[in-house]
């Protein structure tokens, strides 16, 4: 991956990139912060097989364009992308862009059998979308079977031109950094071998940081991701969790990091030694390149204080300081280690979640909705299902509400735009079944129903939803992704959520605006909405093997009465399944 420019040269060299061809329109807009109109921008995303070698092993894996990680999608406020999609393997692929609100563009949203039917072998797909209201870094990731573990890359969206970030200081360059996963099988047949067995899936056999694992495997072929400083200059680093089933820490050795935007949100600045990161949160920080000389390991390591399967490995990458008048800019030999929290440090967690704030300035204002129209509870948890072929006829699954989401065979927007009937129901409970003592001991049934229940919301409704985790099979972290909006986090707490006493406590000023969030282990989050955009919308938790075990639901927003208050039509190549 490479080092950015600053912001204004960054666009202009853009021109010659590789795939790119950039084709202005119109720039022409005085007034900020109403909407931004921006420029089109043309990619193309070949889908292609590429042989990788990491941690001393070459295998094949599903790429776009033959690159690891995936190509950075480079865009301002305001402007259109159009991203061409040819499928060249044997899977069926989609992509999610994810965190882009698709105002009324949910046709280009990505993820398969919900919003569209994916892209099969031999077929083209052109995403269309505009990038409205929302700058900072955000990410794209295949969103079919467990693909995403190689297909992804990052989402940079810069503010319209001449438009200052509005932290200090201005950074000298900016460099993204994408976490991820790596496994040395094949990565279906890790999940399948899980769905067979009924256990939980092989732990990845490393962690990544722009797919480079690190210092800690000695191999021959050097997997090290390298970030040249100068003494005295800032960075913006912008992180990406692109990891499947992990939420991590990351630490850059001796500095201090400045948080200054979450999920393509800014916040109030904050220091902190190291940051907590879900998969499918983004975070921008600031570094400031204090230190005179030497070199620096920047480490990123799981947070799990349940886990179901320990995965401690560490990836790092190498910081160090380059002088433009000497030759020192070699990496120094022996770069120091940060001690990262430990992988149960819900402590520092909890510290580092409850100092996010949104910037809530005047031009950038936390539109935290009041006054709620519908009180959504989701009880979201591990349980268990029958399986055949599984040891003791059992297998693990994950519910909301005590429903395992089932997958429809054609998507559930082509169903519900094209009236198809008996592909979904639109009753999906507004509260479990029956209330329990959701932290507390587990019930003594820890079979799971199932169901493809969607839960229909008017246009522009206001919505709470407390998210709580169940102890059913056992307590877990869970990052709750959901697609077409931000939401706002109100309030969050160990235990079971009390309606009487935690509002008190809500923050209906400040709180975080995000796309993902997680719920803490054994506790709850509650968080806040406006259904302004109508289409479907996936929720699920952003851990893959929960998804896959039905951690998953969706809204149908309804079009509203206005003429810019509908989806648009359906694009003319949208897939058919
Ligand atoms: C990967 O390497 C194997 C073994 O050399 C070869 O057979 C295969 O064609 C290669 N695949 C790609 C996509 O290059
Ligand atoms: C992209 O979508 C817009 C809005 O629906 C439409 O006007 C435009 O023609 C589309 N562009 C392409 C290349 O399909
Ligand atoms: C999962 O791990 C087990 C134990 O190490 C191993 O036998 C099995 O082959 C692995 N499965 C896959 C799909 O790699
Ligand atoms: C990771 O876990 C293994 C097995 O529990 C343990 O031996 C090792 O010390 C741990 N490593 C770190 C860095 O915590
Ligand atoms: C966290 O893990 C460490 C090392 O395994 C252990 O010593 C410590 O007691 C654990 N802390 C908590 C709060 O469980
Ligand atoms: C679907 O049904 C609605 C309500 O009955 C109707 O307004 C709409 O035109 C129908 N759409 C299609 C594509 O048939
Ligand atoms: C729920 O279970 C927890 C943990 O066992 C216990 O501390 C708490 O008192 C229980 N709450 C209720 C309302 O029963
Ligand atoms: C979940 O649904 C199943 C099937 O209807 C039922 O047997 C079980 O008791 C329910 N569990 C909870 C916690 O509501
Ligand atoms: C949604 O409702 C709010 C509050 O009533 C109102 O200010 C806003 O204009 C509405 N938005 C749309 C798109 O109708
Ligand atoms: C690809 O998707 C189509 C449409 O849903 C489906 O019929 C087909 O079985 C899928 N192919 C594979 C290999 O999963
Ligand atoms: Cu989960």
């Amino acid at each position: 991956m490479k080092i950015h420019l600053p912001a204004e040269e960054m666009v202009l060299s853009m021109a010659a990139c590789r795939n790119i061809v950039v084709k202005t329109m119109l720039i022409a807009m005085f007034l900020l912060p109403a909407a931004v109109q921006g420029e089109t921008r043309h990619y193309k995303f070949n889908i292609q097989l590429k042989n990788v070698t990491r941690i001393c092993r070459t295998k094949p894996i599903v790429t776009v364009n033959g690159e690891f990680p995936g190509p950075t999608i480079e865009a301002r406020e305001g402007d259109t992308l159009l991203i061409k999609v040819t499928n060249h393997v044997k899977y069926n692929v989609s992509i999610h862009w994810h965190g882009v609100r698709q105002l009324r563009t949910g046709w280009a949203d990505g993820p398969a059998y919900i919003t569209q039917c994916p892209i099969q072998t031999g077929q083209t797909y052109v995403y269309n979308f505009t990038v409205t209201g929302q700058r900072g870094t955000l990410w794209w990731h295949a969103h079919i079977l467990w693909l995403r573990a190689t297909l992804y890359g990052a989402i940079v969206i810069l503010p319209p031109p001449n438009v200052p970030y509005p932290f200090e200081p201005k950074p000298h360059k900016e460099i993204t950094l994408v976490l991820g996963e790596w496994w040395n099988a094949d990565v279906e047949a890790v999940i399948n071998e899980a769905l067979q067995t009924g256990a939980a899936p092989n732990i990845s056999d490393a962690h990544t940081i722009n797919g480079k694992p690190g210092e800690i495997f000695k191999c021959p072929v050097k997997d090290t991701f390298t970030l040249p400083v100068e003494h005295g200059k800032v960075y913006l680093l912008r992180i990406v969790n692109a990891a499947l089933n992990d939420e991590l820490f990351f630490e850059v050795a001796n500095h201090l990091v400045k948080v200054v935007e979450v999920d393509a949100v800014y916040t109030k600045p904050f220091d902190t030694k190291a940051i907590v990161i879900a998969p499918g949160q983004t975070t921008n920080v600031l570094l400031e390149a204090n230190k005179r000389s030497g070199s620096y390991f920047v480490a990123a390591r799981p947070f799990m204080d349940a886990p179901v399967t320990v995965n401690n490995k560490t990836a790092t990458a190498i910081l160090h300081y380059i002088s433009r008048n000497s030759e020192s800019d070699i990496p120094a030999v022996n770069p120091l280690m940060p001690r990262l929290p430990l992988l149960n440090d819900t402590a520092f967690a909890t510290s580092f979640t409850s100092k996010l704030r949104s910037l809530n300035s005047v031009q950038f204002p936390a539109k935290v909705p009041q006054t709620i129209d519908r009180n959504l509870f989701f009880a979201v948890g591990l349980a268990t299902e029958s399986c055949q072929t599984c040891n003791g006829g059992l297998r693990a699954s994950a519910s909301i509400n005590n429903i395992s989401f089932v997958m429809p065979s054609i998507s559930l927007l082509d169903a519900h735009i094209f009236n198809i009937s008996g592909v979904f129901t639109a009753d999906f409970p507004d509260k479990p079944p029956t209330p329990f003592n959701y932290t507390g001991t587990p019930p003594k049934n820890l079979i799971t129903s199932k169901g493809t229940r969607l839960s229909r919301l008017p246009f522009n409704s206001t919505v709470q939803l407390v998210l709580q985790d169940t102890s059913v099979l056992t307590v877990e972290n869970h990052p709750i992704h959901l697609h077409g909006f931000n939401f706002f986090i109100v309030g969050r707490g160990f235990g079971n959520y009390d309606p009487n006493t935690d509002p008190a406590s809500f923050n209906l000023v400040d709180p975080p605006e995000r796309n993902t969030v997680g719920v803490p282990t054994g506790g709850w989050t509650v968080i806040r909405f406006r259904a302004d955009n109508p289409g479907v919308w996936f929720m699920h938790c952003h851990l893959e093997v929960h998804t896959t075990w039905g951690l998953k639901m969706a809204f149908l927003v309804e079009n509203g009465d206005g003429p810019d208050q509908s989806m648009l039509p359906p694009p003319s190549d949208f897939p058919k399944c």
